[in-house]
């Protein structure tokens, strides 16, 4: 029995931008509009949802249905940092881990002995952090296959944990009406229609050969998702290029000698997911990123094989001295060479 959790965050692109300006978190608001070619909402918060608003909505009609709206461009090169981050938290509890989009992942903790392997107060956690080290909510649901984690993530947003144990799963797919299922859209819909079916539920009293007859390849797996069935294992992602630990703190540090102290913590943590890591590497450099108050950035590298104390220190030292202001948030990582064949023999 497999313990999968899979995290979606709320309101994704809206969520970064307010989290980056405050002012808007109570206004509606939404990303793309006028900006983007196709004229089209990417998405919105969820009080421009109360308007009726939401992703793919031209944007005619989104300033028809909330004329107040606020239109905002979308910023690709933040969220992809934003997802980047979301995913080191994952990282900390598995590897095994499959991103679906830059909001979206499942992870699977069935090995994960953190908060006792409890796989509700894993999800919990990771809510938290993200909510706490990323400044975004996120909504998680909790299910022994992917496809009722996916289900239940959904289930109660924003910020909700669904959790599917393996005694509800029965009753909870009586009641799941199919238009939730992934992979049945209108057409789908309008058979299920037809064949008067609402509910997961009743499409558990149609045959299988009745099920391929309407569905097509489709039908056998409606067959396993109506009992709640799913065997898919989660994908974890291809060859791992880095790896990066990094802390937001409480205050914004103005001294160098706090950030060396928070500097030793965080190559303790990289030097315990570096030990982690289940398949070879060979680091090729290492790197230390600082986010200053005013939340512009800074990296800086060097090319160098192990982690080395001093190493990140001197680049720490080179990084804090190129601004003035108050530092939010330090980071500590490093990239790996891609691993000939060759070098792989030798490494295993
Ligand atoms: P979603 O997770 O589908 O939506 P969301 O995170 O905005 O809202 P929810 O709280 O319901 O999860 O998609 C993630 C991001 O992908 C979303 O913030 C913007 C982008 N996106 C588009 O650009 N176009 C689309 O049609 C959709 C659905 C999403
Ligand atoms: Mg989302």
């Amino acid at each position: 029995m497999r313990k999968i959790i899979h995290i979606d965050c709320d309101c994704f692109y809206a969520a970064v931008e307010m989290r980056d300006n405050p002012e808007l978190v109570n206004k509606p608001l939404a990303i793309g509009g006028r900006s983007s070619r196709r004229g089209v909402l990417s998405t919105c918060n969820y009080v421009a949802r109360q308007f009726g608003l939401h992703s793919a909505m031209p944007v005619h009609e989104a300033l028809r249905l909330c004329p107040d709206v606020i239109l905002m461009p979308a910023r690709f090169d933040v969220y992809r940092e934003v997802s980047q981050h979301v995913r080191d938290i994952f990282a900390d509890y598995s590897d095994k881990i499959e991103p679906l989009s830059l909001d979206e992942a499942f992870i699977d903790v069935s090995d994960c002995t953190l908060h006792g392997g409890v796989a509700t107060d894993i999800a919990k956690a990771i809510c938290k952090r993200i909510e706490q080290e990323v400044g975004i909510t996120a909504s998680a649901g909790v299910a022994p296959n992917k496809f009722l984690a996916k289900v239940a993530s959904d289930w109660q947003k924003p910020s909700g944990i669904t959790v599917i144990t393996p005694k509800r799963v029965e009753a909870f797919v009586a009641q799941l009406p199919v238009k939730k299922i992934p992979g049945v859209g209108p057409s789908a819909m309008k058979k299920m229609q037809q064949l008067n079916i609402t509910y997961a539920g009743d499409l558990q009293q149609l045959p299988l050969p009745l099920l391929q007859q309407n569905f097509g390849v489709f039908g056998e797996r409606l067959y396993q998702l109506c009992r709640g069935q799913d065997n898919r294992e989660v994908k974890t992602e291809r060859v791992r290029k880095s790896l990066s630990v990094e802390t937001t703190f409480e205050y914004d540090l103005r001294l160098l000698d706090d950030l060396q102290k928070a500097l030793q913590d965080l190559l303790e943590k990289l030097t315990a997911r570096l030990a982690a890591l289940k398949e070879p590497y060979v680091i090729n450099s290492c790197q230390v990123k600082l986010k200053f108050s005013d939340f512009s950035q800074t990296t800086k590298s060097l090319v160098f094989g192990h982690v080395n104390a001093d190493v990140f220190t001197s680049l720490l030292q080179q990084a804090f001295a190129r601004s003035s202001l108050p530092v939010r948030l330090l980071g500590v990582g490093v990239s790996f060479k891609p691993i000939e064949p060759f070098t792989q023999l030798h490494l295993f």
